[in-house]
């Protein structure tokens, strides 16, 4: 696609229900959009970045002026034959990952557009049925959590990821392994805990979860390495890989055992491909993250999740979990038995529902080749 102008949105979208983390509890979404328009197309993009720098430095009032300032100007006017060609051009910026994965999923986006092909079958994708799990957050008691597990069992979900934090923990997990002793389970403390908890985290191996994700600091890899060592449990990275030398740092060094991956935590698709390709190549499994995409990033994780290594239950479940309307057509849907079917369709397989997303649109901002600062 040659760019010729990019259009940034905010949108605002109430969540259906709260989503509460060890950092916060959210009601509503403010949604980056980015919009790449050139040969004809318009091609979308979606910057998962949250509304404050709690889960990551990021969040969208720091992309929407990196992209303004640096992003664009390095793509207006430009021809880009493949998506992954434009990480070069972001190089120079360091950082700021989510604001560069929203552009360059644009351009492959638009790349599976022009070559008449399904994105996920342009990314180097097998799957057509990728296999949903959910992530719920933390509720206001026990017992409302128990009963939306009882509902996400109930829809077919494979996997459940529980959010805890200091209080919010073994405790939890206790109940609901006795009303479900079987099931694929795992919790999600998103930095929540240090070393001097370690007696405390020893005792989430009793639960036989499938994962631990992020117990310890967000920039650490080295002592979640020593905590591995110590743990039955295996571990799972999700905020310190950043790219794929992180990737085989966690590796060599045994931080984890599983891996997470979003594809804006990493900076792009291009990017997404090479950490999976690493942890294939070291036996790690690894599964896609979700960030409360609308369906847009919803799409793109989708695709990605069709690689051969994404071998567990992702964090991609149907749209009504957080959406009123979402703003693509077809909504996703998981089926009773907890899958989505993969898109044949040429690009990202939905079709972008341009009149909705206008109305919730509550700031806008189009940037031309030529007119934008250099
Ligand atoms: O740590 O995986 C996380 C949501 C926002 C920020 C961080 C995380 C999450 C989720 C939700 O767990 C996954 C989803 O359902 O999109
Ligand atoms: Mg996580």
């Amino acid at each position: 696609m040659k760019v010729d102008a990019l259009t940034l949105r905010e949108l605002r979208l109430p969540l259906v229900h709260f989503f509460e983390t060890s950092f916060g509890r959210l009601t509503e979404r403010r949604i980056l959009l980015v919009t790449l328009h050139g040969d004809g197309l318009n091609a979308w993009g979606e910057c998962v970045a949250g509304e404050d720098p709690f889960y990551s430095d990021e969040w969208i009032d720091s992309a929407w002026v990196t992209i303004v300032g640096y992003l664009a100007p390095a793509v207006l006017g430009r021809q880009f034959d493949h998506g992954g060609d434009v990480a070069a051009r972001f190089a120079r910026v360091r950082g700021h990952r989510m604001a560069k994965a929203a552009i360059e999923n644009a351009l492959w986006a638009a790349e599976s557009v022009e070559r008449n092909v399904p994105l996920w079958k342009l990314l180097g994708g097998t799957r057509r049925q990728i296999e949903c799990g959910v992530s719920i957050g933390i509720q206001d008691t026990v017992e409302q959590l128990l009963d939306k597990i009882a509902v996400e069992l109930a829809a077919g979900y494979r996997r459940i990821k529980v959010k805890v934090k200091p209080g919010w923990d073994v405790n939890v997990l206790e109940r609901i392994r006795a009303r479900w002793p079987g099931v694929l389970l795992s919790c999600d403390a998103n930095s929540a805990y240090t070393l001097d908890g370690f007696d405390h985290l020893k005792r989430f191996d009793q639960f036989q979860l499938l994962m631990i994700e992020q117990p310890l600091w967000n920039d650490d890899i080295y002592f979640h390495a020593r905590l591995q060592q110590q743990l039955t449990t295996a571990l799972c990275l999700d905020e310190s890989i950043h790219h794929a030398r992180d990737a085989v740092t966690a590796a060599e060094l045994g931080a984890c055992r599983i891996v997470n991956i979003k594809v804006g935590r990493v900076g792009g698709f291009s990017e997404a491909l090479r950490v999976h390709d690493v942890c294939r190549a070291h036996n790690l499994p690894v599964w896609c993250g979700g960030m409360l995409e609308t369906g847009i990033g919803r799409a793109h994780n989708i695709a990605l999740s069709t690689l051969p290594n994404f071998s567990l239950p992702g964090d991609v479940s149907a749209s009504k979990r957080y959406w009123k309307e979402d703003i693509i057509d077809p909504e996703v849907e998981v089926s009773p038995d907890g899958l989505i079917t993969v898109p044949g369709q040429p690009g990202a397989g939905y079709r972008i529902r341009e009149d909705l997303i206008e109305k919730l649109t509550v700031r806008k901002e189009t940037l031309r080749a030529g007119s934008a600062r250099a």
